[in-house]
């Protein structure tokens, strides 16, 4: 194993995906994973050969791209595995809404969506199997801001372009006014035809209303209000603050025919929209015996802070524990403190212990090292439980239960308010 220095926050995004079964989420998982390069030949659900591979368990997949690490949270869409779902929405900075166009939306995922807006957790929407003769892109965009749109922010940043014979041709970039024409078989980015300035226009309206409406760029404002030309640039700052802060929820366009149309799109949103861990409200954190400490910053050279997201038994009886490093560094055949609220004796009293670490694995690759708002896979740590804080044994630290989608329903232990309250500046 070669060693692995921690990846910059600035350069990691956090993504779950959720949505009803069968939307297309573990497909997209590979999809996005091919586009990166991550692989070269795309797997199916059907035959099993898929990178997140359990049908029934919340699943990891790395991929890079541009200089960034995107961990994706795969989550299985059935009822009974809720849990499953809320691990990766507690270890995530922002939800992909994967809703298919000939299925729509369903009553489990809408109320998902209203747990994550009570609590701005940045979201786009995935609008996945285009390609199907039952698709209808419009109604499912449409469906999608009644059923998930109260606020209004639920709008198309891209509309698919169908040729003649109503295949998927290419990709209208509302931002942009870009075409991304997938019809030769290779993505081309090209100017859009004159016929189409109309509908461009017409198309664009309401999402540039939310822009401007969200924006602090006066120059932006002035020239929307002037009538003047807007440049694309400052158009598209706009917008990745205001989806990073929760208040527009771009909806993107997803087929698996032709190959990848719209995967580059996505990681561009992902990537430029999404928060980095760095944006993201950190949890409260007391010492083992709750007392104050210190409130957390998301860096790799602070001190160790580790959630233990969701454990599962590998097959040779091994504990596997999907973890979110939220502060320092957590390294390979470290030994480490564990502590947990779960763990009190009859007396009351906190049992924690220390625990060695075995293997790391940024999901696909082994690693020694994993930083500040990285997720990975850790061997090892046989005792450990969901919920669990993993921190160095020099400065034993424990996390509150965290009030978020996802976060557990028990109430703080301190009384002080959780991963986003406004408590962060309490020490
Ligand atoms: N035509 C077409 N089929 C797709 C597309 N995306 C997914 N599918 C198919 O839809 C089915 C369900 O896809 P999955 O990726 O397993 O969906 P999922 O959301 O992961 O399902 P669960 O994990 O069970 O909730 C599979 O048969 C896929 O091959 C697409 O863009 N186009
Ligand atoms: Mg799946």
């Amino acid at each position: 194993m070669t060693m692995t220095a921690p990846i910059e926050p600035a350069r990691i995004r956090n993504v779950v995906l959720v949505g009803p079964r069968d939307a297309g989420k573990t497909t997209l998982v590979e999809q996005l994973a091919l586009a990166t390069g991550a692989l070269t030949r795309s797997g199916s659900v059907e035959e099993g050969t898929t990178l997140s591979e359990t049908e029934d368990a919340l699943s990891l997949v790395s991929v890079e791209w541009q200089g960034v690490r995107i961990n994706l949270l795969d989550t299985p869409g059935e009822a009974d595995v809720e849990s499953e779902v809320r691990a990766g929405l507690r270890a995530a900075d922002a939800a992909l809404f994967v809703v298919s166009a000939d299925e729509g939306v369903d009553a489990a995922t809408a109320m998902l969506w209203d747990e994550c807006a009570a609590v701005s957790m940045p979201r786009a929407i995935v609008v996945t199997k285009a390609d199907r003769d039952r698709a209808d892109v419009e109604a499912t965009v449409e469906e999608c801001q009644l059923a998930l749109g109260s606020d209004g922010g639920v709008l198309p940043v891209q509309l698919p372009l169908l040729s003649d014979d109503e295949q998927l041709a290419g990709i209208l970039d509302l931002v942009s006014q870009r075409i991304l024409d997938y019809s030769g078989g290779v993505r081309v980015e090209r100017e859009p035809d004159p016929q189409h300035v109309d509908f461009i226009a017409d198309a664009r309206a309401a999402l540039l209303v939310a822009i401007i409406a969200g924006t602090e760029d006066d120059t932006l404002v002035g020239s929307f209000l002037g009538g003047g030309e807007i440049p694309a640039e400052s158009l598209a700052a706009s917008l990745d603050r205001a989806v990073a802060r929760g208040q527009i929820h771009p909806v993107v366009v997803t087929a698996t025919t032709p190959l990848g149309f719209g995967s580059l799109e996505l990681l561009q949103v992902i990537t430029r929209e999404f928060p980095s861990p760095l944006e993201s409200p950190l949890p409260v954190v007391t010492a083992s015996d709750g007392s104050p400490r210190v409130p957390l910053t998301c860096e790799p050279t602070g001190p160790l802070c580790v959630e233990v997201v969701r454990t599962s038994d590998d097959a040779d009886g091994g504990r596997v524990s999907l973890v979110r490093v939220y502060s320092g560094t957590l390294h390979a055949d470290a030994t480490v403190h564990v502590a947990g609220h779960d763990r009190r004796d009859q007396a009351g009293v906190e049992r924690t212990r220390e625990e060695h670490v075995g293997r790391i694995v940024s999901a696909p690759t082994p690693v020694t090292a994993l930083g500040a708002g990285d997720i990975g896979l850790v061997t090892g740590l046989p005792h450990v439980v969901v919920g669990d804080t993993l921190s160095s044994r020099e400065l034993p630290l424990l996390l509150e239960p965290q009030v978020r989608p996802g976060g557990t329903a028990k109430p703080p232990l301190s009384g002080s308010p959780g991963r986003d309250g406004q408590g962060l500046d309490a020490t």
